[in-house]
Formats: structure tokens, sequence, C-alpha cells
């Protein structure tokens, strides 16, 4: 499996709850290695752009309110397959669907309120990744 690279959010309900190490030991465990992060606090314009692919869906307000609610941890997650890994880690979007262990089945609150995201492909991690990060601050 190849080296691959996916960006992930720590959402905030998750920060609110200071569960940032927490939930970066999960991933650490799992083999993934944090080569970037920030602690950044979203505008609604900048959440509303983030998720713009979700934009027609009903929950899309909400979404974007709750994005930029408080601070969220960004980051860039190295690792064998890591999108796939990422997605493993953190669980089904839905807690209630979550397998037991994964950080959304641990920690999140409900399914908007799910502590964390995690790229879905290598174009859309390619997407995200660059929209938080400079290729400076990619540190591997
Ligand atoms: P995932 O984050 O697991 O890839 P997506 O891409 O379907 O899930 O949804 C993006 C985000 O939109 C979710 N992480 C969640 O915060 C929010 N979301 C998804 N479905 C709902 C819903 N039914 N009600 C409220 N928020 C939702």
């Amino acid at each position: 499996m190849a080296l691959e690279r996916t960006f992930s959010i720590i959402k905030p309900d998750a920060t609110r709850r200071n569960l940032t190490g927490k939930i970066v030991a999960k991933f650490e465990e799992a083999g993934l290695r944090v080569v970037a992060q920030k602690r950044i606090h979203l505008t609604m314009e900048q959440a509303g752009e983030f998720y713009s692919v979700h934009k027609e869906r009903p929950f899309f307000g909400e979404l974007c309110e709750f994005m930029a609610s408080a601070p969220i941890v960004a980051q860039v997650l190295e690792g064998e397959g890591a999108i796939a890994k990422n997605r493993e880690v953190m669980g089904a979007t839905n807690p209630a669907d979550a397998a037991a262990g994964t950080i959304r089945a641990e920690f999140a609150e409900s399914v908007g309120e799910n502590s964390v995201h995690g790229s879905d492909a290598p174009e859309t991690a390619a997407t995200e990744i660059a929209y938080f990060f400079s290729g400076l601050e990619l540190v591997g």
C-alpha cells in the first residue's frame, strides 16, 4: 500500500471538551503520523467554503454555524493507506452506527457534532490540504 496524506479536522465539539490529545492518540496508535497541525477558529464564510459540496443539504447552515462556533484543529496525517485508515479510525458519520473503539463511537455527540472530519478520496485530500496548509507547513 502506498504512503498517503489525508486531511483531518478535530471539530468544535471535541476542542470544547478538551479532547484534542485523546483524538491525536487514536490516530498515532493506528500508525498515522501528524505531519502538520494548527488550531484555528473558522469564520462562517470559511466553514461554508470548506463544506461547499454540502451547500444544497438541509443541514448546511447548521453545519457551518457549528464549525465556526469554537476552534478546530486542522491536521495532515501521513501513513500507509492514510485516507482509508483515518476513516476507519473515525468510524461512521452517525456515532450510533460507529464501530466500538472508533473516535466517533467514543467521543461524538451526534451526527452533526461528530468530533472529526477526514477526507474521503485522494482528490479531496489534496484540495483540503491545500486549503489549510502551504507546502512549507508539511513536515514529514
Ligand atoms: P463524513 O464526515 O463522515 O465524511 P459527510 O461527508 O456525509 O460525512 O458529512 C459531512 C458532515 O456533515 C458530517 N461530518 C456532519 O458533521 C454533517 N452531517 C452529515 N449528515 C448530517 C445530518 N443528517 N445532520 C446534521 N449534520 C450532518
